[in-house]
């Protein structure tokens, strides 16, 4: 048997927890349970509101995407509800695949109706009958607990075509991925929902304009979704869920307030070692060493990082730095799609390089990587190439690895 997912949450059942409130707290296959723990209560609010007045509130709480790019939700929902072009589509990008992360899955498993009703606003606000929860091939509990939750809405009157009895018609479509990185990237879901090889296209068009089928389309990320309930509901909390993983004693899925000190979040999860280093963002995240930045999205990119999709790394002086390189250049040689050549060619060379530098020091391999990188970080087609140095270059820069 499966552990129980707040297994993954050591704040499960704490006051004050707003996204991971109803973890380990509610029966996820249990619409009633749901309902009596405030579910459905914001999609009526949204009815009070009117799209126009949703799209206002999420605008004015200042909500940025959780997926990794921290874009404003209320631009893209403003957008795509302003295109004339119909029909529009709403895609939720639950491909959560960035290594160390893991929060989506945890509110997915564990609180499944919170993205159905989240879905359903976005929708209604910004124009969509129909909507793809595209979910990582990978998470099969969390795709039996979306069907169930889907399922149940629909037979419930809360999907279908007169959701909550209202003159409004949207339902959700589950798509599962077959185990790609890349197509967590959001053109690259376009194609493998159309049947097509999951590629990324060239933006612009951005997806508000033309998307799924060529039509306006928003896609968010699961957390950034769930996010609207409390937005709705009492204006917002500006919290954020952050993956720990690592040297520590208590890894998991936290929630805290945006801003809070790095220093913080590691205490809580109980660094296990003397600490290196830890790795913010993800594979595609660079290292810190400062334990005072402040979590935001502001302030790890004042420190040189990015909070990324909320992974927090944590690598104590035990860890093998070039081996762990290597493994995230083999992951992004791997994971590559092959479309574009710095990217294709520039993972390749990438890896061989550390391979090459992890048995002997070479100041000609370590300008080779830089010269890949920075062609990899300029002339990349998406975010994958755009990233996949980052992380060695802030290893070579910060932790002086290879010195
Ligand atoms: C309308 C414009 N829309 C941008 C939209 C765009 C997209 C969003 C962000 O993600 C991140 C990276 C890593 N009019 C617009 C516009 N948009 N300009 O805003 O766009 P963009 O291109 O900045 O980023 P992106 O390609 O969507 C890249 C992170 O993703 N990452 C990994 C993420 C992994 C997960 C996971 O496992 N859950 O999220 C890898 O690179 O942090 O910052 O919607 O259409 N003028
Ligand atoms: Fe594909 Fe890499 Fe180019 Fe992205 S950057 S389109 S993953 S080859």
């Amino acid at each position: 048997p499966e552990p129980p997912v707040e297994d993954a949450v050591p704040q499960a059942g704490s006051p004050g927890l707003v996204l991971l409130g109803r973890i380990g707290v509610v029966d996820p296959a249990s619409l009633d349970d749901y309902r009596a723990n405030g579910g459905y209560q914001a999609l009526r609010r949204a009815f009070e509101l009117g799209p126009v007045g949703v799209i206002r509130e999420v605008t004015e709480a200042g909500l940025v995407g959780r997926g990794g790019a921290a874009f404003p939700t209320g631009r893209k929902w403003d957008a795509t509800a302003r295109q004339p072009d119909q029909p529009h589509y709403l895609v939720c990008n639950a491909d959560e695949s960035e290594p160390g992360t893991f929060k989506d899955r945890v509110l997915m498993e564990g609180d499944p109706y919170a993205l159905v009703e989240a879905m359903t606003i976005a929708a209604y606000a910004t124009g969509c009958r129909k909507g793809y929860l595209y979910i990582r091939g990978e998470y099969p509990r969390a795709t039996r607990a979306l069907e169930t939750a889907i399922e149940t809405a629909r037979a419930r009157g809360l999907l279908g075509p007169r959701v909550l009895g209202h003159d409004f018609a949207f339902d959700i479509e589950l798509r599962r991925g077959a185990g790609a990185y890349i197509c967590g990237e959001e053109t690259a879901i376009f194609n493998s929902i159309e049947g097509y090889r999951g590629e990324p296209r060239t933006k612009p068009p951005f997806p508000v304009e033309k998307g799924l089928f060529g039509k306006p389309t928003v896609v968010n990320n699961v957390e950034t979704l769930v996010n609207v309930l409390p937005i709705l509901l009492t204006g917002g909390s500006d919290t954020k869920l952050f993956c720990v993983s690592g040297s520590v004693g208590r890894p998991g899925v936290y929630e805290l307030p945006l801003g809070t000190p790095l220093r913080e979040l590691i205490d809580l999860a109980r660094p296990a070692g003397t600490l290196k280093a830890v790795l913010l963002g993800g594979a595609a995240g660079s290292f810190v060493t400062d334990l005072d930045v402040p979590l935001s999205f502001e302030g790890t990119r004042a420190a040189g990082a990015t909070l990324g999709s909320g992974v927090v790394m944590v690598l104590d002086e035990e860890v093998d730095l070039p081996a762990f390189l290597v493994r995230i250049a083999a992951f992004f040689r791997d994971e590559s799609c092959g479309q574009c050549v710095p990217c294709r060619v520039g993972t390749v060379r990438q890896e061989e390089a550390l391979h090459r530098l992890g048995r002997r020091r070479s100041e000609a391999d370590l300008v080779l990587l830089r010269e890949v990188g920075q062609t990899m970080r300029d002339a990349s087609i998406c975010g994958l190439g755009q990233t996949a140095w980052n992380a060695v270059e802030s290893a070579i820069d910060r932790l002086g690895a290879f010195k």
